[in-house]
């Protein structure tokens, strides 16, 4: 039996958080976005005994990198618990002095990737610190209802909340803060987005449905950065979120990002950073982008099996050059390496790519194949032969 929330009830919690934001040092507009997203019809249902259901707490861990799961569900469905603090705090973006003002689930720019199998329930334990200014919460796409989480979960800095929701739908999915109004957008380009992947609980299948497995997983958020630039051409820096607002916001709405970056910052994945793999090695590779489109390309291979929606209850599309991220989804592409060599993992709009910053490298280990590709001739001088229209050396 479902009741509604009263609204003498909505207006107390309205309160309390129109009160708290005015204690919080926040400036009364991310007050104001607050009262927004509480004011949504909260649906106060039976409860729901799951008393009987395993739980199990799983640590996340940084992208690229993504917690420990089973491909295949090896029990039935349990209660995943994970807990995350948004931690707000000034990153560089670029070797070239641009700082954000950022703000993160868990420290990481994309916030962890979560995985769990299609009936389990996630149940996240979201923390605001105290040092923290801003009013924060989360919408899980994934998710049914309540905004996706977010009108459950807005917490002030020194609260948490604890949200559960069923995974009803396999496939992966981004989440974002969504703190109501304009603090929506802001608080997704100073990056507050992550991503799950719930997985069929007998894994994934090709388009024939039968099983394929990957070896690892690397989860890349890509993100756009507005940093403004004072006259001078130089990025302005600012003291605190609330004084880099307006500048930010005026950047924003021009809709041209100063940076667009995969996992916070020009060369996350680069050099030192560089994913690794070994030739005859199945990589999945997750890519994010909460609000942006994107169009990512694996330069020198390819996506054997892409799920470009992220949706695995629809069969994956074969042998992609490029596949389309639409933003606020994340998509999902499988491939076997098959030669060694730096692989250079895009944005195949080239100038965000190499431009504005979003590539990363895969450096593959093992033996060339030379039946694939052969350097027949390497590049030689031919002079005169060419222009005479003989035949070359
Ligand atoms: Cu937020």
């Amino acid at each position: 039996m479902m009741t509604l929330v009263k609204e003498k009830e909505m207006i107390t919690r309205r309160t309390a958080l129109m009160g708290a934001a005015a204690v919080a040092t926040a400036p009364a507009i991310m007050a104001k976005a607050a009262v927004a997203a509480s004011e949504s019809l909260v649906a106060v249902g039976a409860t729901v005994d799951l008393s009987s259901l395993p739980r199990k707490k799983v640590e996340l861990v940084p992208p690229p990198f993504v917690c420990e799961h089973e491909q295949v569900a090896s029990d039935g469905p349990s209660i995943i618990e994970y807990e995350m603090s948004v931690i707000e705090k000034e990153v560089p973006v670029d070797d070239d002095g641009a700082m954000l003002q950022a703000m993160t689930f868990d420290g990481s720019i994309p916030g962890p990737m979560m995985v769990c199998h299609e009936g389990d329930y996630v149940e996240l334990t979201l923390i605001n610190p105290p040092e923290n200014t801003l009013q924060h919460n989360i919408d899980f796409h994934s998710a049914t209802g309540g905004l996706g989480g977010g009108a459950l979960t807005l917490v002030n800095p020194g609260e948490k909340t604890v949200l559960r929701f069923k995974a009803t739908r396999p496939g992966t999915f981004v989440y974002h803060c969504a703190p109501g109004g304009p603090m929506i957008p802001w608080h997704v380009v100073s990056g507050m987005a992550g991503a799950i992947m719930i997985l069929p609980r007998d894994g994934l299948k090709d388009e024939k449905g039968n099983p394929v497995k990957y070896d690892k997983v690397f989860y890349i958020g890509e993100n756009e950065f507005f940093i403004p630039k004072d006259k001078n051409g130089d990025y302005m820096r600012f003291e605190d979120h609330g004084s880099s607002y307006s500048d930010t916001l005026e950047l924003m709405n021009g809709l041209i990002p100063s940076h667009v970056v995969f996992n916070g910052k020009v060369g996350a994945l680069t050099g030192d950073n560089a994913l690794k793999g070994k030739v005859g090695e199945t990589v999945l590779f997750v890519h994010s982008q909460a609000n942006r489109d994107t169009r990512p390309h694996l330069i020198g291979g390819h996506g054997d099996l892409v799920w470009e929606t992220g949706k695995f209850n629809n069969p994956p599309q074969k042998d992609l050059e490029t596949w389309f991220i639409r933003g606020g989804s994340a998509g999902a592409a499988l491939y076997t390496f098959l030669q060694p060599g730096v692989y250079a993992y895009v944005n195949h709009n080239l100038i965000e790519a190499v431009n504005l910053g979003a590539t990363a490298h895969v450096i593959i280990e093992g033996d060339w194949d030379n039946d694939l590709m052969a350097q027949v001739m390497a590049p030689t001088a031919y002079g005169e032969a060419h222009s005479s229209g003989k035949a070359l050396p």
